[in-house]
């Protein structure tokens, strides 16, 4: 059989949901949804997978199954481009338009016209990897993958369980290995070995203080933990003494049930489950571990977050006094990339106390990443607790090969060159930055409390309104998404609304992930907030 018969049998094996064609959608996170709909997208990205790596001369491109923070019954299904990176914009659409393809006959004349408008040589070779999460439909959806890879005659390797940012490394690691920008070993070894090192290092001469209770989301991030700790000093070594809850993955229903970083997040409150004290240090990992938040119970008993806003903060302020430590405070310019949900508290606090510039991009981490490229070394996070460090090439070459000239330099050199190992610096990474912040309070002897001290929040709220329909709802280029350019006559009431409250911030945007505007207001006190969300989303509504 020819490609194209292999290609129409395989897609005649997973038809979409007739309903749906027409209106999937690569989205922020790639395509999501209930995962009983998802068969016909998994294979026809599994195409795009084929079609992207023999574009870019072989290289191996992955494929994560996983639908995050969302319920156990969705799904979700998302590219990695060569060097971990997320996929290319451009190629969103052709993903998009692949999906859609009404027959099986329209799957391939699309497949065939995006490899001549793309000079695509459909004889190169083709090398995929791909992962799941622990959802039941995973391995379900890894056939569908499958049975495109094998259509198109493309290599592939199944790395079976793992956390996204474990795809995004392996990803990386099997393109740059052998090349002087070898990033690591392409196994799961290779992974736990690499962050167990440089957290060694990093945490050489220091010790963290009190345990860490990780609530795992009951997803993939559990069991990887469990493996990652064999890999940590010991708490008796001056490793962190970590209880595990929530990794229970046998029970599909309890994925980021009651339990999770979105849960903590969106409730600002601890999991219900939670028997922490006050004081003790917490933090929640999302479904598929690319997102984390920490969080305690102060002296009154009162829960206290740590979003990403925090922990990009934490990492800015540290790394800057590295750098300065280490003699290279104006060789290394470091920045923050937030997106508008981040609070006015955290930007004044970066701009005003530690004097660093600060990005706003749109929602998403591929913008967000993007924009921490342009500085030598660029945090990035979102507040729900997705983000990462980047170091630029020249930034890399500058720490490891300065020559300090004192023993302080030394040391600061050493945790500068251990962090550019610790951090994942292809995504967001739960368990590289739970280590990482793990790092910075041991070498600042912070508590929590100490950690949260450094600025107040300002109130804020988020909502989520159900519309009719997201797409009507366009925001304002350049705006970083804190105007509507659509519709217009809702832009102009948020915006006497906000002139109401002194201090006020607010604005709605279409999820990237669901069919709903979120509202985010923040204002002086808890009230205002909760008045100015109330009053936009009934504006929105
Ligand atoms: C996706 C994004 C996440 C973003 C969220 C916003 C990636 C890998 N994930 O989960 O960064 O915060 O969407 O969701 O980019 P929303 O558009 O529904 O608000
Ligand atoms: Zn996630």
């Amino acid at each position: 059989m020819g490609y194209e018969d292999e290609i129409k049998a395989g897609s005649a094996k997973h038809a979409p949901p007739a309903d749906l064609v027409g209106k999937f959608q690569y989205g922020t996170a790639g395509f999501r949804m209930k995962a009983k709909d998802l068969d016909a997208v998994v294979y026809r990205v599994g195409l795009l997978a084929a079609l992207r790596s023999k574009k870019l001369n072989g290289q191996t491109v992955g494929v994560m199954i996983t639908a995050s923070h969302n319920p156990p019954e969705d799904n979700g299904v998302k590219l990695v481009d060569p060097m971990g990176e997320m996929l290319e914009s451009s190629w969103e659409a052709y993903a998009t338009s692949l999906a859609n393809a009404d027959s099986d006959q329209q799957l391939v004349d699309w497949y065939n016209n995006l490899a001549k408008n793309l000079r695509i040589n459909l004889d190169a070779p083709a090398k995929v990897i791909y992962a799941r999460d622990t959802r039941a439909s995973g391995s379900r959806l890894v056939g569908c993958l499958q049975d495109a890879l094998s259509a198109t005659g493309a290599q592939y390797t199944d790395f079976k369980l793992a956390t996204t940012p474990q795809l995004h490394y392996y990803v990386r690691c099997t393109n740059t290995k052998g090349t002087q920008d070898e990033y690591g070993e392409p196994t799961e070894k290779g992974y736990y070995e690499k962050l167990g090192a440089a957290f060694k290092q990093a945490m050489e001469h220091h010790k963290t203080s009190g345990g860490l209770v990780v609530d795992c989301a009951n997803g993939v991030g559990g069991p990887k933990l469990r493996e990652l700790v064999k890999y940590l000093p010991t708490a008796a070594e001056g490793g962190i003494d970590i209880k595990i809850v929530n990794d229970d993955v046998h029970k599909p229903d309890t994925l980021n049930s009651s339990c999770g970083a979105d849960y903590v997040k969106v409730n600002q409150r601890a999991p219900p489950s939670s028997k922490a004290g006050a004081n003790d240090r917490c933090c929640s990992l999302d479904g598929d571990a690319d997102r984390i938040v920490f969080y305690f119970l102060d002296e009154k008993n009162t829960f206290r977050l740590l979003d990403g806003d925090r922990i990009a903060t934490l990492a800015a302020s540290f790394i800057g006094d590295l750098a300065r430590q280490a003699g290279l405070g104006d060789k290394l310019n470091v920045g923050v990339v937030q997106t508008a949900y981040a609070n006015g508290a955290a930007t004044m606090y970066v701009e005003n106390n530690l004097k660093l510039p600060v990005i706003c991009t749109p929602t998403g981490v591929k913008h967000l990443h993007h924009a921490a490229t342009r500085f030598d070394v660029g945090v990035y996070f979102e507040a729900n607790g997705h983000g990462t460090v980047v170091f630029s090439p020249s930034a890399l070459k500058t720490i490891h090969t300065c020559q300090p000239e004192s023993p302080a330099q030394a040391d600061a050199l050493s945790t500068l060159g251990a962090l550019t190992d610790l951090i994942n610096q292809t995504v967001g990474d739960a368990l590289s930055d739970m280590l990482l912040v793990e790092v910075i309070l041991a070498h600042k002897h912070y508590r929590c409390a100490d950690w949260l001290s450094s600025y107040t929040d300002l109130p804020n709220r988020l909502l989520k309104v159900e519309v009719p329909d997201r797409n009507q709802f366009q925001t304002q280029e350049g705006t970083a998404e804190r105007k509507l350019a659509q519709p217009q006559r809702i832009q102009d009431e948020i915006d006497k609304m906000v002139a109401k409250f002194s201090n006020g911030r607010s604005f709605a945007r279409a999820s990237g992930t669901e069919n709903a505007v979120r509202v985010y207001a923040e204002a002086n006190t808890r009230a205002e907030a909760d008045d100015l969300a109330a009053n936009v989303a009934a504006i929105v509504k």
